[in-house]
C-alpha cells in the first residue's frame, strides 16, 4: 500500500462524541466510521485488523474441532416463537416485516436457528458430540450504544453452539471451549480473566464472562488478587486429552473471580479479604451451558445406543469479534496512538520515505517495500517528516523503517520498534530478517 495512493484517513482532531481512549483511537487512526448510532463502516485498517482478529479466533474454533458454517442474519421469527424468547427478547431484538408481512427478526444471536438446522439432521448418537459455529454480524437495539465497537449495536460475533449426548459430554464441550478462548486471548496478547456470570437472557445455570480488566471497562467484577501475578504469556493451553482439559480447567477457575450479578455467593467469602479485588474490565467473551433449554423446546431428539429417544445437552460460546478491536486497544496504546501486537496489527511495518524525490532514498524505501508484500504501508508522500511520524505512531505499526537520504547513502534503515521506542541502525537485510521474525 501506497499512502500517496490509498484510503487510508486520519484525523487530527479528536473527536468530541469519543468518551474513551479506543474509541478516540479508530476514529483518529481511520479505522472505522460511524454511519449511525452504535453502526460502523470498517475502513481498510479496520477492516485489516478486523480480519486478523476473526482468523485467530477461527484458528482456535477449528483447532478446538469446532466446525464453521455461516447462517444468515435475518431470521424468521417462527424460530423464537418456538423456544418462547421472541416476546422476552424485547425491544432489543430489531424486528422486521417482509412484503409478504411475513414477521422476520435480525439475528441478534443464533440459538434457535442452530437447533433447528442441527435437528433436520441429527438422529442418532453417532451425530454427536458436534460444535458449529459461524463469525456473522449481529444486531441488538442496545437503549446506549457506546464507546464505538464496544457496545455498538450491529456487531461481528463469533458463536459456537455444542450438542452433547448428556450432562459429562456438555461439560467436556464446555471445558474444550473454554481452553480455546485462553489460548485465543493469548494469541492477542490479551489477558483474559474467565469470571463467573450471570446467564441472561441465553439461559442455563453455568456460565463464564471472559474479562480483560481495565478502567474504562463497563462491567463491574470482583477477583482474587492472585490472578493479577499470574504469568498468562507462559501457560500452555492446549489438549485434547480429557484429563488434561480438567487441569486446565481447575488451573484457570483456579482463583475466583465473578461478575457484578455472581460475586455475593459463598465462594467469594473463601477468598482471603487481602486478596479481594473489585474492577472494572471489558467482556470480550462469554459462554453458556444451558442444557436441554433449545433442544427440548424445538423438538431436537436423537437415538440413544439402545434406540430410547435422547435429548441433546447444549451450550453456546461467544465472542466480541468487533469488540475486541476495541479491547486491544484500551490494552494497547500511549499518547501518540495505537500499540498494536503484532499478532493483530493491519499492517506489520509503516517505511517512512523522509525525503521523497531522493534517488537514494527512493530506492531503499522500494527495495524494503517489495520485501514485505501486503504488510508493509509505504508513506511516499511529498509531507514534512513530522507529519509522517505522527501519522506513524498513530496508526501504530509495530515496525517503522525510516530511510532518509544520509542513511540510504550507506543502505542503512533506522528500525523503530513501536511498542518499546528501541531503535536500531541496520542494514535493509538485517532489518527485513528483524520484522520478519515477527510475523505470524
Ligand atoms: C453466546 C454465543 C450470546 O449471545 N449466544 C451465542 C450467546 N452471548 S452474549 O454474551 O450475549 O454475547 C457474546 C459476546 O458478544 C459481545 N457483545 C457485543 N459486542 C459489541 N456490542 C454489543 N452490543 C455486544 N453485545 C454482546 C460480547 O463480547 C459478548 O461477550
Amino acid at each position: 500500500m501506497r499512502l500517496s495512493r490509498a484510503f487510508l484517513p486520519t484525523l487530527k482532531e479528536t473527536p468530541a462524541e469519543a468518551q474513551i481512549v479506543s474509541h478516540r483511537l479508530m476514529l483518529r487512526a481511520g479505522l472505522i466510521r460511524q454511519t449511525s448510532a452504535g453502526i460502523y463502516a470498517w475502513l481498510p485498517l479496520g477492516l485489516r485488523a478486523l480480519r486478523k482478529v476473526s482468523e485467530i479466533v477461527r484458528q482456535e474454533q477449528d483447532r478446538a474441532g469446532a466446525q464453521e458454517i455461516l447462517m444468515p442474519t435475518i431470521q424468521p421469527a417462527e424460530l423464537w416463537k418456538e423456544s418462547g424468547r421472541y416476546d422476552d427478547y424485547g425491544k432489543e431484538m430489531l424486528r422486521i416485516t417482509d412484503r409478504h408481512d411475513r414477521e422476520m427478526l435480525y439475528g441478534p444471536t443464533n440459538e434457535e436457528m442452530v437447533t433447528d438446522i442441527f435437528k433436520s439432521y441429527a438422529k442418532s448418537y453417532r451425530d454427536l458430540p458436534r460444535n458449529l459455529y459461524h463469525i456473522q454480524w449481529k444486531f441488538r437495539d442496545e437503549i446506549r450504544p457506546r464507546f464505538g465497537v464496544m457496545r455498538g449495536r450491529e456487531f461481528l460475533m463469533k458463536d459456537a453452539y455444542s450438542f452433547d449426548m448428556d450432562y459429562e459430554g456438555a461439560v467436556r464441550s464446555y471445558r474444550a471451549m473454554m481452553l480455546a478462548y485462553m489460548r485465543t486471548f493469548q494469541r492477542m496478547g490479551l489477558r483474559a480473566v474467565p469470571m463467573r456470570a450471570d446467564t441472561g437472557p441465553i439461559g442455563g445455570n453455568l456460565s463464564h464472562e471472559f474479562i480483560i480488566l481495565a478502567p474504562t471497562g463497563e462491567s463491574t467484577v470482583f477477583y482474587d488478587a492472585g490472578f493479577e501475578s499470574m504469568d498468562w504469556s507462559q501457560m500452555e493451553f492446549d489438549s485434547s486429552d480429557p484429563a488434561d482439559l480438567n487441569k486446565f480447567y481447575d488451573l484457570v477457575t483456579g482463583l475466583y473471580a465473578a461478575t457484578d450479578e455472581m460475586h455475593d455467593t459463598a465462594a467469594w467469602e473463601k477468598v482471603p479479604e487481602n486478596s479481594r479485588r473489585e474492577g472494572r474490565g471489558i467482556e470480550v467473551g462469554h459462554i453458556f451451558y444451558f442444557g436441554t433449554k433449545y433442544s427440548k423446546a424445538m423438538g431436537l431428539t436423537v437415538a440413544g445406543p439402545d434406540g430410547t429417544p435422547v435429548v441433546p445437552e447444549m451450550g453456546s460460546y461467544g465472542i466480541g469479534v468487533s469488540r475486541l478491536l476495541g479491547a486491544i486497544i484500551e490494552a494497547g496504546h500511549d499518547e501518540n496512538g495505537i500499540i498494536w501486537p503484532d499478532a493483530v496489527a493491519p499492517f506489520a511495518c509503516g517505511i517512512l520515505n523522509l525525503k521523497p524525490g531522493d534517488a537514494a532514498a527512493d530506492a531503499l524505501c522500494e527495495q524494503l517495500y517489495a520485501a514485505l508484500p501486503g504488510e508493509a504501508v509505504y508513506d511516499d508522500r511529498p509531507e514534512r517528516a513530522g507529519a509522517k511520524f505522527a501519522d506513524a505512531d498513530l496508526i501504530g505499526y509495530p515496525w517503522q523503517a525510516i530511510i532518509g537520504p544520509r542513511g540510504a547513502a550507506k543502505g542503512v534503515v533506522e528500525l523503530k520498534r513501536r511498542a518499546t521506542g528501541e531503535r536500531l541502525e541496520l542494514p535493509l537485510d538485517e532489518a527485513l530478517a528483524k520484522i520478519r521474525e515477527t510475523l505470524a
